[in-house]
């Protein structure tokens, strides 16, 4: 049986993993495994996308290194950053990072002169500072030359698909993360690229996950030495094949992937664009087989990423094990912060952050890095309670328990702890998820699995979920009653 090749581009880090369906088990292999670490220069913060493209490239050599050819390929990548390539066929400057502060302000003046209503309406995409629209909002009001000289706009996994293939497309699942794609009208936004004054000539054709949208090009095989590969657009949005890889074997599950984002939510047929939705804050991002992901960005295992860096710029170098191992130490619920607070959005000293929220709502700060990360995941896990809750009451289901995948799973403090907070059993595995949605796409285009159902299935029967049973109902019960008065969480 011929392997496929998945490259998953987290915000952390990166992977290639070479797949193979035997027999209706999957069988994955880490070829490949690299950094993604950003870049600033100046007051900008940029992704290294040579780097990323170079490690594409290395993941090619281990494969034919192992003696393997796969038979296709896909990219799929964290979401809403873009390149734009110019009238010579390059790309135009590097790719700002989401968190880079050229849009702070920007979706509040966007949000007061389009409203909204119009906003939401058009898109059902939640409004977070760095959705693209903002982004690109940024880059007129800077007056930006990338505007005037761009000629495509490109997402990151379309922009270094273009590098392999020479072709250019977008995808629907990441498309839509924009919040200038229309699911009704099931294309760009004209009207609203018209309302930010940026030309929609610039933006291309978008396919639908499990489209064949080219094969590596000639310079390239023959750069690296090995034959042509078929190129496909999967989900090309990480949370996107994250949740086709859920393991879930009843239509109305609740998923959480588990990364640098802690994304939350169920997935449905349609997009769900009411009040409600818009008032909540919640999205419809794209997903496999037409199929919608309602769910809510939590700000996830980026604070503790991020507080791990600032101790390591001081000289303590704790690996994540041995933080939850500290923190598992620490005294319970000693304080709370609420993860989705702004002043934890961009890079930066998180301890001292942590402190100063704990000083502004009249707790005791954290005093030690056990009690630190203690405080980052407690909070984590009582605010997937209260988005659990909130996506029961919009979506009109009702969970058994909750699927988590990904990275963050690995610490199993934070999975039992979850189980703990939301009172309900948490199923957690697989840790790749994202990369295996991208395996499972380019499968079922290819003939290989029915769709998404068995898809599903097969990851179920292929690789271990670990149940955790919720314990200590009463103190977590108390402790959330807590976090939500001090976070203000009605
Ligand atoms: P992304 O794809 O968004 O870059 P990942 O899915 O790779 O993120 O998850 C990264 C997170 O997983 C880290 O922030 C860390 O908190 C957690 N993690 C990774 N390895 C471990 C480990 N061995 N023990 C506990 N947590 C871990
Ligand atoms: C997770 C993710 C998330 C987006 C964020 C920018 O990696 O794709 O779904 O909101 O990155």
């Amino acid at each position: 049986m011929p392997s496929i090749l998945a490259y998953d581009l987290g915000a952390s880090s990166g992977r290639a993993l070479l797949g193979r369906l035997n027999n209706r088990t999957i069988e994955v292999e880490e070829i490949h495994r690299f950094g993604n670490d950003p870049v600033a220069i100046g007051d900008r913060l940029q992704w290294d996308i040579l780097r990323l493209y170079h490690d594409i490239k290395q993941g090619l050599l281990k494969a034919k290194h192992a003696g393997e050819t796969p038979s296709s390929l896909a990219i799929d990548s964290w979401a809403v950053d873009f390149g734009f390539i110019g009238r010579n066929g390059e790309l135009l400057g590097n790719p700002y990072h989401y968190r880079d502060r050229h849009t702070d302000g920007v979706m509040e003046r966007t949000m007061a002169r389009l409203t909204p209503e119009r906003i939401f309406g058009r898109t059902g995409i939640q409004f977070l500072p760095f959705n693209t629209i903002y982004q690109l909002a940024a880059l007129k009001e800077a007056d930006s030359p990338l505007l005037e000289q761009g000629r495509h706009f490109l997402m990151i996994p379309d922009l270094l698909r273009y590098f392999l293939t020479g072709e250019m497309f977008g995808e629907f699942s990441n498309a839509s993360t924009t919040q200038l794609y229309n699911p009704i009208l099931g294309g760009w936004d004209a009207d609203l690229l018209g309302d930010i004054g940026v030309s929609p000539a610039l933006f291309g054709t978008v396919v639908q996950p499990g489209t064949r949208v080219g094969q590596t090009r000639a310079s390239l095989t023959e750069e690296l030495g090995i034959g042509t590969i078929p190129v496909y657009a999967v989900a090309e949005h990480d949370t996107g094949a994250a949740v086709a890889a859920v393991p879930a074997l009843e239509r109305d599950f609740a998923y959480l992937s588990c990364g640098t984002w802690s994304l939350m939510g169920t997935e449905v047929d349609r997009p769900v664009m009411g009040e409600l939705a818009q008032e909540l804050n919640f999205t419809n991002e794209g997903g496999v087989n037409g199929t919608f992901r309602l769910l809510k960005n939590i700000m996830g295992l980026w604070i503790l990423q991020e507080t791990r860096r600032t101790w390591e710029n001081a000289g303590m170098s704790y690996g994540f094990p041995e933080l939850v191992a500290l923190a598992e130490q620490a005294p319970a619920f000693g304080s709370f912060i609420d993860p989705d607070d702004p002043m934890f959005l961009h890079p930066g000293d998180m301890p001292s952050r942590i402190a100063s929220y704990c000083a502004n709502s009249g707790q005791r700060a954290p005093q030690t890095p056990g009690e630190t990360v203690r405080c980052i995941l407690e909070s984590l896990a009582l605010k997937y309670r209260y988005v659990l809750e909130l996506t029961e009451r919009l979506s009109g289901k009702s969970f058994s328990g909750l699927h988590m995948v990904g990275g963050g799973i690995q610490n199993a403090l934070l999975c039992q702890w979850s189980a703990n907070a939301i009172g309900k059993p948490v199923w957690a595995g697989p840790v790749e998820g994202s990369a295996l949605g991208n395996l499972v796409v380019q499968w079922i285009a290819q003939g290989e699995l029915k769709d998404i159902w068995e898809a599903r299935r097969v990851i179920r029967e292929s690789f271990p979920v670990t149940e955790y049973e919720p314990r200590d109902g009463a103190a977590w019960e108390a402790a959330y009653g807590k976090f939500r008065a001090l976070a203000g969480l009605s």
